[in-house]
């Protein structure tokens, strides 16, 4: 939980070592901003190995170039194989390797803002060069839902569903809903079967074409990467109500046949069926809509903070581009000043009274039964529904009690369909 809004500069990285960690940028008065200091090198939040049960909201991880420190590997958030792992409007930006780099079971990406990467004259190794944005690989029974994926040279979304090692028998399941993916020279879409046998729902998702987006062999929404590395490795595929110019279709060298296409939704063998509720399947359109009312970290304890880089981006898609200030020229610069720069969050120190320091403030404790301002007991749970009580007030910054309902009947207005081109 946060005291401090602003910019918090961190010289080495943040790593989440042990389970059941929560990190709430909601609760910061103006919001947080996490970049890397001269010291770091691979990744400011880095969550190790085998660690589990981590809530990540509300916050903002943009990397910045290291031209001081060259690394091949700089990403702006990076999970490291582990499980049930939530990132709930997350910004990660100017990562220099991915943006999002994830090895995860049981976890769920959404309502994020992933990209653009640093990648040219920013520091990563040269002539070693990626840029590869949105890296989910492997991961089973992962969903990635109401992202907005932008701007890079390749992989607005790679995902290789399964497990390591690769074995006869493993399976991935991964259901992938309602994502916005803009502007990427090539490679939109990347699924692979590299690690296991893909089951794949791939819903209300829209690929929209920038000014830097080229027509490539493997430009596809999504290809498929028929890359068995067992031979029993296939690919069971739900595909319903995305808008893409080019849908799917097979990376240059590999082949897919319409077999493994099915005609509803796909489990991979163990998963129980219907968990994703009807809401949360509408439609591209509306699913765009709420990409960009939601994406991002836009909530702290103050009410809206959508900062003003994440509103550059939202503008920018919004707009198709047409504010000249965002790739013209390409990706030519390692600068982030020449994408949008840093956040201007209001730095400050305003905590809010707590007689007895358990992180609920006495005006929240005193307002609610449940709670008793005078003694510790954010883990207890005096209702009974299985949240403590401190995440019933951290759900309640994230507007968790409203805001689910409130997730798909905007009426912004969209950009054209695949912004005219
Ligand atoms: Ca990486
Ligand atoms: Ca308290
Ligand atoms: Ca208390
Ligand atoms: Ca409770």
């Amino acid at each position: 939980m946060f005291d401090v809004s602003g910019q918090i500069v961190v010289n080495s990285e943040m790593r989440i070592t042990v389970d059941g960690i929560y990190i709430a940028g909601q609760t910061s008065p103006n919001g947080i901003e996490v970049v890397r200091g001269k010291g770091l090198v691979d990744a400011p939040l880095f969550y190790t190995r085998s660690q589990a049960n981590a809530i990540v909201r509300h916050i903002r991880f943009r990397y910045g170039n290291h031209t001081d420190a060259p690394s091949s590997n700089g990403d702006s958030v990076r999970i490291g194989s582990s499980s049930r792992q939530i990132l709930d409007h997350v910004t990660a930006m100017f990562g220099t390797d991915e943006s999002l780099d994830a090895v995860c079971t049981d976890c769920t990406v959404q309502f994020s803002m992933v990209g653009p990467n640093l990648c040219r004259d920013a520091g990563h190794d040269p002539g070693n060069y990626h840029c590869k944005t949105f890296f989910m690989k492997p991961v089973n029974r992962a969903t990635i839902a109401y992202n907005l994926s932008q701007h890079g040279d390749e992989r607005g979304a790679n995902i290789a569903a399964g497990t390591t090692p690769e074995a006869t028998g493993n399976t991935g399941q991964v259901d992938y809903i309602g994502n916005t993916v803009y502007n990427f020279i090539s490679e939109p879409g990347l699924i692979s079967n590299q690690f296991g046998s893909v089951y794949l729902n791939w819903i209300n998702n829209t690929h929209m074409e920038g000014v830097l987006s080229q027509d490539r062999p493997e430009s596809f929404f999504p290809a498929i990467f028929n890359r068995a590395t067992i031979a029993s490795f296939g690919f069971s595929i739900y595909r319903s109500g995305n808008e893409a110019r080019r849908g799917f279709g097979a990376y240059p060298g590999t082949t897919i046949n319409s077999s493994m296409f099915v005609d509803a939704m796909t489990y991979a063998p163990g998963i129980s069926q219907n968990y994703l509720r009807p809401w949360m399947l509408t439609d591209a359109r509306t699913s765009q809509r709420t990409v960009l009312d939601q994406a991002g970290a836009i909530l702290c304890r103050g009410g809206g903070c959508r900062d003003n880089v994440d509103a550059l981006y939202i503008e920018d898609l919004q707009t198709c581009d047409r504010a000249p200030y965002l790739f013209q020229g390409g990706f030519t610069s390692g600068d982030p000043a020449d994408y949008g720069g840093f956040a201007r969050i209001t730095a400050g120190y305003d905590p809010l009274p707590d007689g007895d320091n358990d992180g609920m403030p006495d005006e929240w404790e005193a307002r609610y039964a449940n709670t008793d301002a005078n003694r510790p007991d954010a883990n207890e749970d005096a209702d009974g529904d299985g949240y403590p009580n401190i995440e019933e007030y951290l759900n309640m910054l994230a507007k968790d009690d409203v805001r689910y309902e409130n997730l798909f009947n905007s009426s912004r207005q969209l950009p054209a369909p695949n912004c005219g081109r």
